[in-house]
């Protein structure tokens, strides 16, 4: 019984933290999962795209593109605590991931969860359909972007 007890409580905890660290073990490793996480990167980049030019006035509001690129959005936000899960500090890479995210998980879980919440509230924002939020709305994605890069990125 305390058994079964104490395994139900670690799993809650395991549930309820950031998502566990794990040392590259070698050059290679550490070079593979800097191109995964770039790709990720690059994803939700171009996912942005078409939604900056909306926003900026380039192309006309596309509610349909802002769901569907939101929830893309959404879902590539999801995949970011995974795939910066390989701490890869110790290697030499061309890479602009500072250290404090592998120093200071809890931190960038925190940024992360904001683009996944951004990315859901702009879904919500297309399905309703009021253009004079539609601005807002990818503007509120585009900061979560730049509120993570201004603490975890070097440029
Ligand atoms: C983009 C992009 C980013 C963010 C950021 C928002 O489209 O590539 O990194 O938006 O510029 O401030």
């Amino acid at each position: 019984m305390k058994k079964l007890l104490v395994l139900m409580v670690s799993a809650a905890l395991l549930a309820t933290t950031a998502v566990a660290q794990d040392e590259a073990d070698s050059q290679k490793e550490a070079r593979a999962a800097l191109k995964f996480r770039q790709s990720l990167f690059q994803l939700i980049r171009s996912n942005m795209g078409a939604l900056g030019a909306m926003a900026k006035g380039n192309a006309p509001f596309d509610a349909a593109v802002m769901e569907k690129n939101g929830m893309r959005i959404e879902q590539l936000s999801l995949m970011i605590e995974d795939y910066m899960a390989t701490d890869t500090r110790k290697y030499k890479l061309d890479t602009e991931a500072l250290d404090k995210i592998w120093e200071q998980p809890e931190a960038f879980s925190e940024k992360v969860a904001a683009l996944t919440s951004a990315a859901q509230n702009l879904q919500a924002v297309a399905k309703a359909g009021d253009e004079s939020k539609f601005r807002a709305a990818i503007g509120g994605v585009g900061r979560t972007c730049k509120g993570c890069h201004d603490d975890f990125k070097a440029d």
